[in-house]
Parts: structure tokens; C-alpha cells; sequence
């Protein structure tokens, strides 16, 4: 009916603690540096925020939970499990956004990461054009 358009409601919501790395920016390869991270899926958006605990200067703390460290648009993103190349790491799913810019997500309790997947995969499709 295209005098009702649909309203594109995202209700789907996340958050926990993962180990994530980029790869790659831009579509260009980047040096791994592997990390925990509170990762919030909110909005179509995912984001990635330094874990409070593990950074030196205690007094950027606050605000590592406030601006996250990555910002990445689930539209147009592909979520995958990764290739056995890709990581010597179990459980490990790899995020490539529109914008070229790729990231590992991995824990070990296989359940946690499916949850991910499933979510992450679920918002995508949610964004996707009809
Ligand atoms: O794919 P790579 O380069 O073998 O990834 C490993 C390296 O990033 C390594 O760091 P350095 O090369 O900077 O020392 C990391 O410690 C490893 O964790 C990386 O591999 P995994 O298989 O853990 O994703």
C-alpha cells in the first residue's frame, strides 16, 4: 500500500563482552590487535568500546564507556563464520562493512558467539531493502 510505507522498526538489542580485531580498513589489510571489548548492538549500529579494565590510563576510562572505539553500520554489512585461515582462534565470525572496514568477533563459549550471529544477522536482514 503505498500510501502506508512500512515503518522499519529495529528492535533488536545487544550487549556483552567480546574479543574483537579488526582486519581491515578501507578494504586494506590492517595488523590484528586482538582485544576485549563491550560490544553494543543498538539502532542498526554496532559498536565496539574499550573494556574499561584493560586500559592504563584509568582517567580515559569513563569515556572509553561513552565513545566507542568503532562504529560499525550493520546495513549493507555480510557477517560470516571465518575461515580456518583467518584465525588460529575457535569461534570466530567475521564482520566486513559497506565501508571496507572488516573486523573478527570470537569467544570461546560457542553459544555466546551464535547469539551474535544470529542477532547481527537478524538486524541485517531487518535493514535490507524490500
Ligand atoms: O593472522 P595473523 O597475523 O597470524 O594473526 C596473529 C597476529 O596478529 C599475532 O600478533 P603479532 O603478529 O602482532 O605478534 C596475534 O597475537 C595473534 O593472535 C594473531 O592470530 P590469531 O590466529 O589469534 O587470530
Amino acid at each position: 500500500n503505498p500510501e502506508n510505507p512500512p515503518i522499519i522498526t529495529l528492535t533488536l538489542e545487544k550487549a556483552g563482552i567480546l574479543n574483537k580485531t579488526k582486519v581491515s580498513e578501507n578494504g586494506k589489510k590492517v595488523r590484528k590487535n586482538w582485544a576485549q571489548s563491550w560490544t553494543v548492538l543498538h539502532g542498526g549500529i554496532l559498536t565496539f568500546h574499550k573494556d574499561p579494565r584493560s586500559t592504563a590510563t584509568g582517567s580515559s576510562s569513563r569515556s572509553n564507556q561513552i565513545v566507542p572505539e568503532f562504529t560499525v553500520d550493520l546495513r549493507g554489512a555480510v557477517i560470516g563464520w571465518a575461515a580456518k585461515e583467518k584465525s588460529s582462534k575457535k569461534n570466530v565470525v567475521e564482520l566486513k562493512s559497506r565501508n571496507g572496514a572488516d573486523f573478527l568477533m570470537q569467544y570461546d563459549t560457542e553459544s555466546i558467539i551464535q547469539d551474535w550471529y544470529t542477532v547481527i544477522m537478524d538486524t541485517i536482514k531487518q535493514l535490507e531493502p524490500e
